[in-house]
């Protein structure tokens, strides 16, 4: 009797401390995840990673207090095809995901699996703040009525979009469904195809320009700057480019503070450092680059101003923070802002060959920073991985089971982000106008198909783009310029690269291995 009455005593004390601190426990085991997305942000732009030009102080704490990677990739050497993968845990070209206009239907299909709706059912409250780019609506978006589908449909909870770039139409704040400011005496039209009549063009009137541009960003004038497309109605809704890194880090701030208290994913998507580069003038001169090194600072700044929400209000050691960009460097984009000829010594790119829209690692190797307070380790790893790893090891930690044609592309990579392990991927793809893979030091480049035009843009660019109609190799911890071409030397491994890539391309579900680091 009496050990009964003992027996029965600790179940109860066990029930009652263990309804008491399971919330607790669940949570820890929920960190918030907060994404930042920078966009054209190259390898060597942070002060980390070597830059030159301008400081990153924000940047280089994250960094020294977490794990810096060395070999961390976006999936593709452009913005829409890279975001599709975070966000669907896919390569873009299984869905012909390219760089889209800013009236382009939504991508990714309402129902499908991704990542914010992996992490609602883990129990997330889901947000994005920033540039979209992932397209709106069906096909025919009601600019003036509610816009869907949209972030909602696809798993965010809430939404505070830049509808696709800083430099397209229609240059508005979307916030969940609706244009901000929006009056319905001046209806929103927006067309990619047919001039209309609302706002100045850069061909007619250059002379209201603060910067020059080449003639496919001559559309729509607003602010001064020129855009691709064109754009009527929506006077007071406009944005102040000058404005973006204050209203976009109020509206992160903001999603932060409102759900502090259950667990948040934040997909904080930046405008910065796209064109058209425009720095709220805080930042002006804060480089020795002009406005390209100065947007970089302001990049910076904003960085730091979320980082220190996050410790003022407590999360710091249960908030996982993700820094990486959208794919590499760029100097001319379209707008004359200097970008080249201030560059002095700096290196975009870091060591590597290229930079946005290329096949060289310049594409997609991009700074990748992970930070988590207490439990990683700081550190640096020379792991080989990729962002399209972010779904599975995510879910992975969270004990969230991923169906076989969820997320196929993603591999549980998670004791690698976490610093656990030095070992990343075996294989990574890269994504530009041709396929590139990497297995270990090697990096072999699909020939380019000689039926195949490359975008007019490219050649007048001064990009270097890695497009040839041969195949290529390089070994980039040796040469990591990408300058010596060994295809002729190594066959057989040329030809094993080759069959892997055919192997990715046909590839339907996830392999059992991905999800078992
Ligand atoms: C290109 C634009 C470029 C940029 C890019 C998208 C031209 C000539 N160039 O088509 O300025 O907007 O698309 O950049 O139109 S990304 O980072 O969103 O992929
Ligand atoms: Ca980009």
């Amino acid at each position: 009797m009496k050990y009964l009455k003992i027996i029965v005593g600790a179940i109860i004390l066990s029930i009652t401390v263990s309804a008491f601190f399971i919330p607790e426990k669940l949570d820890s085991k929920r960190p918030n995840i907060v994404v930042f997305y920078i966009d054209d942000l190259g390898y060597g732009d942070v002060g980390v990673n070597g830059a030159i030009g301008v400081k990153t102080p924000a940047i280089d704490r994250m960094a020294k207090e977490g794990i810096s990677f060395t070999d961390g990739h976006s999936t593709a050497a452009t913005c829409t095809p890279s975001r599709y993968s975070f966000l669907t845990g896919q390569y873009a070209f299984r869905n012909k995901a390219a760089i889209l206009p800013g009236d382009a239907p939504l991508l990714i299909k309402p129902g499908s699996y991704t990542l914010p709706s992996m992490l609602k059912k883990a129990g997330y409250n889901t947000g994005v703040v920033g540039k979209w780019h992932l397209g709106l609506g069906d096909g025919k978006i009601n600019w003036n009525g509610d816009i869907k589908p949209g972030p909602a449909e696809i798993g965010f909870d809430y939404s505070f979009l830049i509808p696709a770039t800083g430099d397209r139409v229609p240059t508005v704040y979307v916030e969940n469904q609706r244009v901000v400011n929006a009056n319905p005496n001046e209806p929103i039209e927006v067309n990619y195809e047919l001039k209309l009549d609302g706002y100045p063009n850069g061909i007619d009137n250059p002379e209201l320009l603060k910067q020059k541009t080449d003639k496919q960003h001559s559309n729509t004038i607003v602010n001064g700057v020129s855009r691709i497309g064109y754009m009527k109605g929506g006077e007071q809704a406009l944005w102040v480019d000058e404005e973006f890194p204050n209203v976009l880090t109020g509206k992160a701030k903001k999603f932060i503070n409102e759900h502090k208290n259950k667990p948040f994913f934040l997909f904080f998507s930046y405008h910065d450092i796209h064109v058209p580069r425009l720095p709220n003038k805080k930042f002006v001169g804060a480089s020795t680059m002009g406005p390209r090194g100065d947007v970089i600072a302001q990049m910076d700044w904003v960085t730091g101003e979320v980082m220190n929400e996050i410790k003022q209000l407590g999360l710091d050691e249960n908030t996982i923070v993700i820094f990486t960009s959208d794919n590499g460097p760029v100097l001319n984009d379209g707008y004359d802002d200097k970008a080249a000829e201030l560059l002095g010594k700096h290196q975009p790119a870091g060591p590597f060959r290229g930079g946005k829209y290329s096949a060289y690692e310049g594409g997609t190797r991009v700074p990748t920073i992970i930070r988590w307070n207490k439990t990683i380790k700081p550190q640096i790893s020379n792991a080989l991985v990729s962002q399209v790893d972010f779904y599975a090891s995510i879910a992975a930690l969270l004990n969230q089971p991923l169906a076989d044609n969820e997320a196929i592309d993603s591999e549980n990579l998670i004791n690698t982000f976490l610093g656990k392990t030095p070992k990343g991927r075996k294989f990574l793809l890269e994504e530009s106008y041709t396929f590139s893979l990497r297995k270990d030091n090697w990096k072999y480049i699909e020939p380019f198909p000689s039926t195949a035009t490359l975008p007019n843009f490219m050649a007048n660019k001064g990009v270097e783009g890695g497009f040839k109609h041969a195949p290529q190799l390089f070994d980039v911890k040796t040469d990591k310029g990408e300058k010596n071409d060994l295809s002729t030397k190594q066959t057989n491994l040329l030809k094993e690269l080759s069959v892997k890539i055919n192997e990715i391309k046909a590839k339907k579900k996830r392999d059992k291995e991905q999800s078992s680091k």
